[in-house]
């Protein structure tokens, strides 16, 4: 089983795909831990990808791509896809990168929270890209490069459209039923 977790930033993603994966044993699989792992230590992939994130900015897709595609050829259980694909581009290369070892998206959970509660959940958490204005920036590069993606999945019939504004414990029963 393969899931995409799709959504604006803080609606719940990191959240609710840990508590998907931890029931199911998949792999979660989060391109923002991943990012961060690698300011934290340093590397130059690091260096490089906290340019693009302190301000709110997408990670450019080559880099990204190059990140998740070797993960991906090694993982034979479930996976949960968490803040990936988030471009266009990044969602044609994920569909190839698919087919090469016979596999396909299974769902893509869109979790619809509104904007109130996105801002809100974001400035309690005050993680470093939870400042006011890059909050914004996030906010418009999501309905610019990402939002595309629930049409570019609904036509292929495998968007499942989740109320992300409840608890927690509301939205992954939820989301439960649609992945049971
Ligand atoms: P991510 O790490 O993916 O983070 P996010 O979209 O901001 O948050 P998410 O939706 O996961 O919210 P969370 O569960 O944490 O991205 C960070 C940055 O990395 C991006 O801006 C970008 O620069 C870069 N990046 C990542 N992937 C990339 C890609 N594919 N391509 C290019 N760049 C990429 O929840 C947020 C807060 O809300 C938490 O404090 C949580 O406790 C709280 N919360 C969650 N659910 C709640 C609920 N139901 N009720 C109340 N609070 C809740």
């Amino acid at each position: 089983m393969i899931v995409v977790f799709l959504g604006p930033p803080g609606a719940g993603k990191g959240t609710q795909a840990k508590k998907l994966s931890d029931y199911f044993e998949w792999r979660h699989l989060s391109t923002g831990d991943l990012l961060r792992n690698e300011v934290k230590n340093k590397t130059e992939l690091g260096l490089l990808a906290n340019e693009f994130m302190r301000k709110g900015d997408l990670v450019p897709d080559s880099i990204i791509i190059n990140m998740i595609s070797n993960i991906l050829e090694n993982q034979n259980s479930g996976i949960v896809l968490d803040g990936f694909p988030r471009t266009i581009d990044q969602a044609k290369s994920l569909r190839l990168s698919l087919e090469e070892i016979s596999k396909k998206i299974d769902k893509v959970l869109f979790l619809d929270v509104e904007e109130s509660n996105i801002t809100s959940r974001l400035s309690q958490r005050g993680r470093k890209d939870d400042d006011p204005e890059v909050i914004l920036n996030r906010l418009r590069t999501y309905g610019e490069l990402t939002q595309p993606l629930i049409s570019f999945y609904q036509k292929e019939g495998l968007i499942e459209k989740i109320d992300g504004n409840g608890t927690e414990e509301n939205v992954f029963n939820n989301l439960l039923k649609v992945v049971a």
